[in-house]
């Protein structure tokens, strides 16, 4: 058995536990916060046997694999001077692990 731990962005995570859920694995989300930009991020814990791993990572990087998206360009250097070209911005991406499970028990 496996322990995965996915570190994702939190707008990605409801869409990934969902996904995971329907494709029958069980999902634990925990609130988390980076360490280096103190940013809040969604860390989903998934116990599930060998086998089912790789669909699992599957699932999790079809969903919040990193990936352009456009957004408008609020920025103005002056009052009278906006700046109308939209911005590209980088959003999402997830951080892995996948841990041996030791023992697992339900009681
Ligand atoms: P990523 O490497 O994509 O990491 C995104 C988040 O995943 C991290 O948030 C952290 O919560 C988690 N994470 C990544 N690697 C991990 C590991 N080995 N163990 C445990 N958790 C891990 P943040 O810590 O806020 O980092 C956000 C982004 O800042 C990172 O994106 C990376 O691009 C950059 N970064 C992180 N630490 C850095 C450092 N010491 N120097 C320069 N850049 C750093």
């Amino acid at each position: 058995m496996k322990l995965i731990l996915a570190i994702m962005s939190n707008d990605d995570s409801p869409t990934v536990s969902t996904q995971l859920n329907k494709a029958g694995y069980q999902v634990t989300k925990l609130a988390t916060t980076g360490g280096f930009l103190r940013a809040g991020n969604t860390t989903l814990i998934c116990g599930c046997e060998d086998d089912a791993v790789q669909r699992a990572l599957q699932i999790i990087e079809k969903h919040s694999s990193k990936r352009t998206e456009i957004i408008p360009n609020t920025a103005s250097y002056d009052i009278s001077h906006f700046s109308s070209f939209p911005l590209e911005v980088q959003v999402g991406g997830a951080v892995i692990f996948v841990l041996d499970v030791e023992q697992f028990y339900k009681v």
